[in-house]
């Protein structure tokens, strides 16, 4: 490995963080490059669990330096408590930079997402109501706050006064809400800077160096190839690049620099929020997956929609990042459940279709073609190896492997960085 890329390739929650924190023993450096603190990673080590939503998924392992990169949107205050949070469990932080470049999630992106989600009733997107799609606005429509810009009081005064303007009028008039004070937030921002001027550099100068230098380079992803912006289920997504082609944007390095596209993939398949899920299940073997595999939000405990695996999505997620080989997860969550349905066609107007159309009109009518596998009832959390593995789990694996093209090279059996197994 020189350098990989962790792409989900669902809808988020595929087991990123974990799969990062497993390989990021062997890499140098791990980036972030797009998302913010709507992402929920999770890294279990030993008898610990971390809840990382800003800092790479890499910051467990002891000086491990690690990047948040220009492409993510920063809440000044969720990644200070974020760093204390660790510091608190005794995960030194000294290793983390921040991208100069990176927008700044600010209050009124925050009270927007709200009133926004809030105002949209049942058309709602089901957004973490983080700020994230405010402050992704304001940064392509030319007017957002970079981290470079808290450290400079005059520029920064200037800038917040005439957006704070702007926004009070859309917070008041559109929606009714009550105006935010700008001294409060001038004050408490410019705080913020100081407070994390040590971490900041030009992080792509970093990043670059690491890649010329042949470095084991990680790039994290969060949310997921159909959450993403252009691909995803518009409107239903989120507003960054989750997938691949997130990280030359997103951390300023040519699209040369990545090697490896790692797919992480759930074996079954779970959303969190509003949006279309062709093989949602509505019945007690969804429930029995929700309840097993633990599936409620890491941001923001909401309980997520689970169903039967897709391989139509898989097939589109490979295409779409170029994907050069998978992690599979949460086969442990599995066991137990007799037949178990993967999905590898949408059946509309007669015909089977293998690509994951952009209408959500077609979507919707798509209806899932299954093919039935026999399931498996031996603990499987122990497993060490591939080998190892009772003959219809592996099975299960090389349908995935046969609809994705692509081999499976991690294999995922319980959520503690111990229980995984690499295949050779
Ligand atoms: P946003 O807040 O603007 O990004 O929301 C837009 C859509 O993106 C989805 N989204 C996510 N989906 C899965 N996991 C995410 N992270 C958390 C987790 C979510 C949580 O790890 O569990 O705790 O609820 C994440 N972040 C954003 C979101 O549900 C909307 O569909
Ligand atoms: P991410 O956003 O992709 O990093 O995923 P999350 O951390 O939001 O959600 C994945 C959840 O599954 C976390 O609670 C992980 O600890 C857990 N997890 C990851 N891999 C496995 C696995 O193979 N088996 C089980 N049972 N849990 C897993
Ligand atoms: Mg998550």
């Amino acid at each position: 490995m020189s350098s990989v890329v962790v792409i989900g390739a669902q809808w988020g929650d595929e087991g990123k963080g974990k799969i990062t924190d497993y390989l990021a023993q062997q890499a140098e450096v791990v980036v972030r490059y797009q998302g913010g603190n709507n992402a929920g990673h999770t890294v279990e080590v030993g008898d610990k669990q971390y809840k990382l939503h800003l800092i790479p998924s890499g910051i467990i392992n002891p000086d491990k330096p690690c990047i948040i990169g220009n492409g993510v949107v920063i809440d000044p205050k969720a990644l200070l408590d974020e760093i204390d949070y660790l510091e608190k469990d005794g995960v030194a932080t000294e290793a983390l930079t921040i991208s100069d470049r990176a927008h700044v999630i600010m209050p009124y992106h925050k009270l927007l997402d709200e009133l926004s989600e809030e105002s949209l009733g049942d058309k709602k997107i089901g957004t973490t109501k983080k700020g994230i799609g405010p402050a992704y606005m304001d940064k392509t429509s030319r007017s957002g706050i970079r981290i470079c810009d808290l450290m400079d009081r005059e520029l920064f005064s200037d800038k917040l006064k005439t957006l704070l303007e702007e926004k009070n009028k859309i917070i008041t008039l559109i929606y009714g809400g009550d105006p935010l004070d700008y001294e409060e937030i001038l004050e408490t921002y410019l705080v913020y800077g100081q407070q994390l001027q040590k971490y900041v550099r030009d992080t792509s100068v970093n990043v670059y160096d690491y890649i010329r230098e042949d470095k084991r380079v990680l790039f994290e992803g969060a949310q997921g190839t159909l959450l993403d912006l252009d691909f995803g289920t518009y409107p239903y997504v989120t507003s960054s690049h989750p997938g691949s082609g997130g990280v030359s944007t997103g951390t300023g390095v040519g699209p040369g620099a990545i090697h490896e596209v790692l797919g992480v993939v759930k074996a079954y398949t779970t959303r969190v929020g509003e949006g279309p899920f062709p093989t949602e299940l509505f019945d007690q073997t969804g429930e029995y997956i929700r309840q097993v595999g633990k599936e409620y939000g890491t941001t923001t405990g909401r309980a997520r929609r689970c169903g039967w695996f897709d391989g139509v999505i898989l097939k589109f997620s490979t295409r779409i990042n170029g994907l050069t080989a998978l992690a599979i997860t949460k086969l442990d969550t599995l066991t137990g459940i007799e037949k178990l349905k993967v999905c590898v066609g949408y059946e509309k107007d007669g015909k089977v279709h293998h690509d994951f159309p952009a209408s959500l009109k077609d979507l919707a009518a798509c209806k899932p073609v299954y093919e039935e596998l026999d399931g498996w009832n031996e603990d499987i959390t122990m497993c060490k190896s591939f080998s190892e593995l009772p003959e219809n789990t592996k099975k299960y694996v090389a349908k995935i492997e046969e609809i994705s093209g692509i081999p499976a090279k991690i294999v995922s059996v319980g959520p503690n960085r111990s229980e995984t197994i690499i295949r050779d």
